[in-house]
């Protein structure tokens, strides 16, 4: 009997050692010795060597890559021949020690006080202890990252607490058996708008800014609801804010630059596809790897992901409703719409296309002067196929149909910036969704 009391204090000391440990764990572990380069590569070949880096090189981690200039980091043991083959190229480049970095960021990471945030004004609004408490709870939420039952949590609450007009489900199950969610929002759950605005992020797992500005729109919409009224008229939004939850707890775990989902292959070391290369609009073309150790990896076929399955079931089953696709990723502040597989194809409705984008990026810039650059990501970035946008346009007929790329110098925007990211961002947001009625 003692024996077996001891044994279970000893498991369950063991089980909560283990869970302090993983909660508590470095995300950061294995990347000592590691440097992140700025490069800036004006010519055609420079560019081209990235590009071929890019999709064949699995030691060299890009985190941008523009026609200019890119950011990337490498590994100890590769970065004596990168720099030889840098010098070759004649480019020139700026280096800093990954953890250098990363220690800098968490010192910026504190929050700062900021009363910018709209409380309610005098007369506004009820004034009651709860209304001020619930205020202060979203202003937190909003300058950390949350984990993913965090999201869901506070996905599910804004659905209990709007229930008449905010839904919450589940578009299926990632690879590891996490929720796919979704919130559906509308003026009236009971009736079935004739359009739905659809808006997803963290396709990347490391790019976190990117689910907390969905959050955002989500909680700014549904709390100042009235507000929103003609642009919600006739319109559902359904918003994904975590399209890979098994990449970003990974990220938060183990591996704080992880970009892919978490897929594993029996007898292969590496793991995860690149989501963003799995749709099936000229899946594999360009830009995309067939090997599964890439960071660009396409996946054995088209769709083959629960995760990219998921969307496009949910995209399919509305495609008569569907008129804007959102695909929020980070970093670069970019708004893209397609063709992003191949420079120089030209969508016929590119004029549209890139008024809406400019009217969003200058509703955007509104807010604090932010600037984005407007165009396709194969003429901006590099040409990449089977991604959500060239799939939502060019196979589903979606008319508008876009990546965005939000702001920062590296994935983690300080917790102090996470706030202004994502009320610039949400005017842009609903400068996009004011041309869904218009469909
Ligand atoms: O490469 C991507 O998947 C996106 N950039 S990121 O740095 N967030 O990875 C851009 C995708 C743009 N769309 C297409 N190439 N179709
Ligand atoms: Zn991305």
């Amino acid at each position: 009997m003692f024996h077996k009391i001891v044994c279970s204090l000893w498991l369950c000391l063991a089980v909560l050692t283990c869970s302090i440990s993983s909660s508590s764990s470095n995300n950061l572990a294995g990347y000592e010795g590691y440097t992140k380069y700025t490069v800036q590569h004006g010519g055609e070949s420079a560019f081209q060597y990235m590009v071929d880096l890019q999709t064949n090189d699995t030691e060299v981690d890009f985190w941008l890559l523009t026609r200019n200039m890119s950011i990337l980091t490498v590994g100890p043991s590769h970065k004596p021949q990168f720099e030889s083959r840098l010098l070759q190229l004649g480019v020139q480049y700026q280096t800093q020690p990954l953890m250098d970095l990363m220690a800098s960021l968490e010192g910026n990471s504190t929050y700062a006080e900021d009363d910018e945030f709209e409380e309610c004004q005098p007369g506004d609004c009820e004034s009651d202890r709860s209304h001020s408490r619930k205020r202060r709870q979203a202003r937190s939420f909003f300058s950390r990252y949350p984990r993913y039952h965090e999201v869901l949590n506070f996905m599910s609450g804004l659905a209990a607490r709007y229930p008449q007009y905010c839904r919450y489900e589940s578009l299926g199950r990632s690879n590891e058996g996490r929720h796919i969610a979704g919130l559906s929002i509308s003026l009236n759950q009971r009736v079935r708008p004739r359009r739905v605005a659809y808006i997803q992020a963290a396709t990347h797992g490391r790019e976190w800014i990117t689910t907390q500005t969905v959050l955002y729109l989500a909680y700014e919409l549904l709390t100042n609801l009235r507000a929103f009224q003609r642009v919600l008229n006739d319109v559902e939004l359904f918003l994904v804010p975590l399209v890979n939850p098994d990449g970003y707890e990974y990220t938060h775990t183990t591996d704080r630059f992880w970009r892919k989902n978490r897929h594993r292959f029996a007898g292969h070391s590496c793991s995860g596809v690149d989501i963003n290369r799995n749709f099936g609009n000229h899946w594999n073309y360009q830009g995309a790897s067939q090997n599964l150790c890439s960071e660009v990896y396409s996946g054995t076929s088209p769709n083959s992901e629960p995760e990219t399955s998921a969307v496009v079931r949910y995209l399919q089953f509305n495609r008569h409703r569907v008129k804007l696709s959102l695909d929020v990723h980070s970093f670069g502040k970019f708004i893209f719409y397609p063709y992003g597989y191949a420079r120089n194809t030209v969508p016929p409705t590119v004029a549209t296309l890139r008024a809406v984008a400019l009217r969003a990026a200058n509703q955007i810039g509104r807010y604090r002067g932010t600037h984005y650059t407007v165009g396709t990501s194969a003429s901006i970035l590099y040409e990449a196929s089977g991604s959500l946008d060239d799939f939502a346009y060019g196979s589903l007929g979606i008319p508008l149909s876009y990546t965005v790329e939000l702001p920062g110098e590296e994935f983690h925007v300080a917790s102090f910036d996470i706030i202004h990211v994502c009320k610039e961002t949400f005017a842009g947001f609903i400068e996009f969704i004011r041309h869904v009625s218009l469909y």
